[in-house]
């Protein structure tokens, strides 16, 4: 009989390295929304990918940020507590970039027993000189990993890292049913579209006052029918989400609209409202409406 292995993979490092991508591109499915924006990606996500005889659940975290108000602590609480839980840790960093922001947690890092799998991304962006300076940087640095250069976007060791990772993990049985490819609920994934499509249609810090909360999601044969409101915290950013005539915001909902129709595999339809919650950001008892208290 062949052994089994389950284990938990979480990936970290700072914002827009690349975290995001790599996931997708390990799972194959558009899980976590990815933007060239910081703080894309603010809860962490599973995503689960299983064989006959292994079960991998990767966990995609926020980038690791000093925190300035109460979103940002809560944030970093996903963070440290991905340090804590894993089998295996992949810690991303890309080239060019040098040493993380928070230093007790490069620390915390440097001498933790799980076993550390560090991933050079973007190197299609590098030459190779600029690489080997940068691989014999990470080993001073954290001379426990395993360094594996990799470009996340155009697949390139993307296998090789994932190989390394079943190595490494537990013999162990399944912890999730073997056709669930993520924990997250359907209408994690509409909150999820319509915020990517406010973050690459709108400037400056519209998007980071932005929260959107599905209300309905009505799956029939033949179509699902969602309604989802987008919370700002002014009228004034009301009136820019919307645009002239609705024009801004119909862009957001055609945009959205055909992420979730390819995700679902389904005709959708698609009714956004904007509505004005003031700090949202700084309120707890808000904070837990939307999820960021665990
Ligand atoms: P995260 O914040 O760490 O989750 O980063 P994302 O996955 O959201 O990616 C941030 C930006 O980097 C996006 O514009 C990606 O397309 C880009 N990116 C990710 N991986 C690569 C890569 O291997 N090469 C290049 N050139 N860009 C990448
Ligand atoms: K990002
Ligand atoms: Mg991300």
């Amino acid at each position: 009989m062949s052994v089994h292995k389950a284990g938990f993979v979480n990936i970290i490092g700072n914002p827009n390295v690349g975290k995001s991508t790599l996931m997708n591109a390990l799972i194959g499915e558009k899980l976590s929304i990815i933007t060239s924006k910081a703080q894309t990606t603010r809860h962490r996500i599973f995503g689960i990918v299983s064989g006959d005889d292994f079960q991998v659940v990767f966990s995609d975290t926020p980038g690791i940020i000093k925190p300035a108000y109460r979103l940002q602590e809560s944030m970093m609480d996903f963070v440290r507590s991905a340090l804590d839980d894993a089998d295996v840790l992949v810690y991303m960093v890309e080239i060019g970039e040098k040493q993380l922001k928070d230093e007790h947690f490069f620390n915390k890092l440097r001498h933790t027993d799980i076993p550390v799998l560090l991933l050079l991304n973007k190197i299609d962006t590098s030459a190779q000189d600029e690489l080997e300076t940068q691989v014999t940087y990470w080993k001073e640095q954290l001379p426990d990993a395993e360094i594996y250069p990799i470009s996340a976007l155009q697949n390139f060791n993307v296998r090789e890292v994932f190989a390394r990772i079943l190595e490494l993990l537990p013999e162990s049985p399944a912890f999730y049913p073997k056709d669930m490819i993520t924990d997250k609920p359907e209408r994690f994934f509409v909150n999820e579209a319509v915020r990517e499509k406010i973050l690459l249609f709108y400037k400056k810090e519209i998007p980071y006052s932005v929260e959107v909360e599905t209300e309905e999601f009505l799956e029939e044969d033949d179509i699902i029918r969602i309604r989802a409101v987008i919370m700002v915290e002014r009228d004034s950013q009301k009136g820019i989400i919307i645009g002239h005539r609705g024009s801004a915001l119909k862009r957001v909902g055609i945009a959205a609209r055909k992420d979730l129709e390819s995700f679902f595999g389904k005709q959708v339809h698609l009714e956004l409202f904007v509505k004005v919650n003031k700090d949202w950001r700084s309120s707890e008892r808000q904070l837990r409406r939307f999820g960021y208290d665990h």
